[in-house]
């Protein structure tokens, strides 16, 4: 209810069993929808996170993109980088329909209110990173990202089929690059399985706190904003990954990884949750480099933002002189 109508308890509570019937029987809800105010905070929080980490994403792999060895590896690479600025903007997108402002997103970000991915504060070493994350990054934003595709609130489940189409063939070239290292030399080899021992562990834990400690995931989950629990799709992530290190031919740097024929699962060890913790309170490796150079990126585009407007509002007043002229 927008406006000056005035809502009185009944109608609130009317509305309030509108939208918990349609969130129970897995229909749609929709910008325009009462829906109450901490779905909507929850919905604001979880997407501007996941906007903030597709732009902060670019960062470690587009480090690469003046390195890349060779003519095709560097186009691939830009294509992909691009891609996550469109992510972005799409999941910015969502947002807004919930009311949050861009401009008010961007400065949480920056001043540290609002988070991003744990993942986007590990350095990328060499150019095997760069296979490393299509692989395994992108493999746990697909386990993540595709249930996604089902949540409750309709702008971001329709951005998630995007994201997750492209994440697939960005996963895809990822492991397509590891697999002609792998067919290299001893040396290309050797820096694949340095870069897997790296990431595999950050990868998992991309997931989130466990499930016990996840502090949202119970209201996420009944609103069916997100439709599995951390653990869940940290385990089906390991599920779908293991047997493709095995074709690869790497070996995931985790001793209890087994199969587990009585879950009919693998068993894995647990990932070690004070660093998540202590990389989501902004002391990772690369948080502060991070930072200053989305800082700085958006303080050099002010003038393109700037000049984007005035063209806009030129625009509009044109469209507005038009309109009465026709009138
Ligand atoms: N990193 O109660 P919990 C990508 C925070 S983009 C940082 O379990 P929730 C890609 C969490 O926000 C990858 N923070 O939270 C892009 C919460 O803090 P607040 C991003 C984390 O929301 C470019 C607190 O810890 N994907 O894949 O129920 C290139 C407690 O956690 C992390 C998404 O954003 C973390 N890893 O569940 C390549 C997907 N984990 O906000 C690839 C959408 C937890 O209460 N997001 N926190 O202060 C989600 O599915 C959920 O938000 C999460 C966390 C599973 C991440």
């Amino acid at each position: 209810m927008t406006g000056t109508t005035e809502v009185t308890e009944d109608d609130e509570a009317e509305l309030r069993a509108h939208f918990e019937a349609t969130v129970a029987a897995d229909r749609r809800v929709e910008p325009r929808d009462w829906m109450p105010d901490g779905y909507r905070a929850t919905l604001v929080r979880q997407i501007a996170q996941h906007a903030h980490s597709e732009i902060i994403g670019m960062q470690p792999e587009g480090d690469w993109i003046t390195r890349a060895p060779s003519l095709r590896r560097k186009a691939i690479l830009f294509a992909k980088v691009q891609d996550e600025a469109g992510h972005g903007l799409y999941l910015y997108g969502a947002a807004e329909t919930l009311g949050a402002d861009r401009d008010e997103l961007t400065r949480r970000l920056l001043s540290g209110r609002q988070k991003y991915s744990s993942i986007f504060n590990y350095p990328t070493l060499t150019f095997a990173d760069v296979g490393v994350i299509g692989w395994l990054v992108d493999g746990a934003a697909i386990c993540n990202q595709v249930p996604l595709c089902r949540s409750s609130y309709g702008p971001y489940a329709r951005a998630m089929v995007r994201v997750c189409k492209e994440e697939s063939f960005h996963q895809r070239q990822g492991y397509e690059l590891l697999w002609t290292m792998m067919r290299g030399t001893p040396a290309q080899r050797e820096l694949v399985r340095d870069a897997v021992d790296r990431w595999w562990w950050p990868s998992l834990m991309m997931f989130g706190p466990p499930d016990a400690a996840s502090p949202n995931s119970a209201r996420s989950m009944a609103w069916r904003i997100k439709r599995h629990s951390n653990d869940e799709l940290r385990q089906r992530f390991v599920d779908m990954t293991v047997p493709q290190a095995e074709r690869l031919g790497v070996t995931l740097p985790d001793p209890e990884l087994a199969w587990n024929e009585e879950r009919g699962h693998y068993d894995f060890g647990t990932p070690d949750f004070a660093e998540l913790a202590r990389v989501i309170g902004g002391d990772g490796p690369c948080n502060a480099e991070r930072l200053a150079r989305r800082t700085a990126a958006h303080e050099d585009g002010a003038w393109v933002r700037a000049a984007a407007s005035a063209h806009a509002a030129r625009r509009a007043a044109r469209e507005r002189a038009g309109a009465e002229v026709a009138g």
